[in-house]
């Protein structure tokens, strides 16, 4: 029996600051993005207030997809890829986020991709906002602190989809959107760096840029009137676009069965997992995080007429990203793992990834039934996949280890559509190797495709398939049957 839909959006996904590169190109402006170094698991990434140019930094020319989406589109052709999803740069539309008119170029460069995506009957979906502000919307705005930013981002958005509503159908608004309760969402997600930081002359740690959860709060709150807005508008321009929200969902597990570890476990899964889904499918703020506010003693600024706008611009589609889960627990005196955005306490049940990400395929069925349970709404998976390093050997690369996760979390999310689950498609994290959104590095490759670029900025961004590629090529054209 054929468990998924014929209709099942198989594919891959990027977003432009890990992937175009062309920083300058295009009357592209700067974004966030272009201030940062690269960095390890082991060294964080290093924020300059002033960029020079005879560094290396990772997102200036990242994979150079800008000048070889042909090349890489054929290739997720090849492997009969239904769906791209891939991000607009804000910064290529309007280069200092605030500017009167549209750049032009920006929009023909994006016109294009997504016409060579149709012309393989390749469904594009489109995110757009994927961690790269553009800079003046930073230094002027403080990024979504101020709420003028969210008529910005809606008069982008709006341009955006009216430019490209017979080529685009399904839209996300932020990607991981619930990294903004996190200190290290600060920087990637809301944009916010404080003076001292963006006035400063040397470089800071990414990880010391501290920013109070009073401004995260506040400016999360403002991407969520931003999203709602959006959603409301892409119905108005065509009632049968599809548009979501997109959430880094790092199931939590309990430690123990100890009632405290369970407590914590369900504080912690409503924080950072839920609560942004929450507001975005059920249009209103839940009374947990009310109270989380009360302890916590922040005060949100709102208008009138945010309950509003909220109840009216609910999404029609919960996307999210999956790598991995973690365990909570109340106790300080056990092993840590690392993580996606954040870490944990060490499951002993599960192996970690070389990056130290535990690798929990079953973790996915059970997530996709816990959100199927709680919404009802189509589900779709729009980042997974496994960050290693890859060894060339005469030309080829034997990735089992990628395709053992792939297999292993495909797998389970049939059973979760035997579950009952409405699943409406996969996107791989990354089709094409390209710079890690963590640690800025490219020895930590996710492709199914290997690009020749290194840590140094070196090498020549030749494209060489991996064995993952046909096994991904055979999954998609069985519709999941062969794994
Ligand atoms: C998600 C981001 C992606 C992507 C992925 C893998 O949080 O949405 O941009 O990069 O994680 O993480 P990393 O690149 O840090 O390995």
């Amino acid at each position: 029996m054929n468990r998924l839909s014929e209709f099942f959006l198989w594919g891959g996904a990027m977003a432009a600051n890990q992937c175009e590169g062309a920083w300058k190109e295009g009357g592209k402006g700067l974004t966030i993005q272009d201030f940062v170094r690269g960095g390890s698991a082991a060294e964080p990434r290093m924020f300059t207030p002033v960029i020079d140019e005879t560094l290396y930094y990772p997102s200036h020319e990242a994979v150079d997809f800008y000048h070889r989406y042909q090349e890489d589109i054929a290739l997720c052709a090849e492997m009969g890829f239904r769906c791209l999803r891939m991000s607009i740069s804000w910064a290529r539309i309007f280069p200092n986020g605030d500017d009167e008119t549209p750049n032009q170029e920006g929009l023909d460069f994006y016109g294009r991709l997504f016409e060579e995506c149709l012309k393989y009957k390749i469904e594009p979906l489109v995110t757009l906002s994927h961690f790269d502000l553009p800079w003046g919307i930073v230094t002027k705005y403080n990024g979504f602190l101020e709420r003028k930013t969210i008529d910005l981002f809606v008069r982008y958005a709006e341009t955006v989809i009216r430019c490209f509503r017979d080529k685009v159908r399904y839209w996300l608004t932020f990607n991981e959107i619930n990294f903004g309760v996190l200190q290290m969402g600060a920087y990637n997600s809301l944009g916010l760096i404080e003076e001292k930081f963006l006035k400063g002359s040397s470089p800071v740690p990414k990880t010391k840029l501290e920013v109070s959860l009073a401004k995260r709060i506040q400016a999360l709150h403002h991407q969520f009137l931003a999203s709602a807005l959006v959603v409301q508008k892409a119905h108005e321009i065509d009632p049968d676009l599809k548009i979501g929200c997109m959430i880094s969902h790092i199931t939590q597990y309990p430690l123990t069965c100890d009632p405290e570890d369970m407590l914590e476990t369900q504080k912690k899964d409503r924080i950072l997992n839920k609560f942004a889904g929450d507001v975005m499918v059920r249009g209103v703020y839940p009374t947990y995080i009310r109270s989380w506010f009360e302890e916590e003693n922040l005060c949100l600024e709102t208008q009138p007429e945010d309950a509003d706008i909220l109840s009216q611009g609910t999404v029609d589609f919960y996307a999210f990203s999956y790598y991995m889960t973690n365990c909570s627990t109340v106790r300080n005196d056990v092993e840590q793992v690392n993580g996606n955005l954040m870490g944990g306490a060490k499951n002993p049940y599960l192996q970690t990834s070389e990056w130290g990400w535990q690798i929990d395929p079953k973790g996915l069925r059970y997530t996709l039934n816990q959100l199927w349970d709680r919404y009802e709404i189509p589900l779709m998976v729009v980042e997974n996949g496994l960050g290693a390093i890859d060894e060339v050997e005469d030309g080829e690369i034997h990735d089992s280890y990628r395709i053992d996760y792939f297999r292993k979390h495909i797998k389970e999310i049939k059973r979760a559509v035997l579950d009952g689950v409405n699943v409406m498609g996969y996107t791989a994290w990354s089709p094409v190797d390209s710079v890690s959104a963590g640690t800025g590095e490219m020895c930590k490759r996710y492709g199914f495709v290997y690009v020749d670029r290194n840590d140094n900025g070196a090498g020549s961004f030749a494209r060489i398939k991996k064995d993952s590629f046909a096994w991904y090529k055979r999954c998609i054209e069985t519709n999941g049957e062969v794994l």
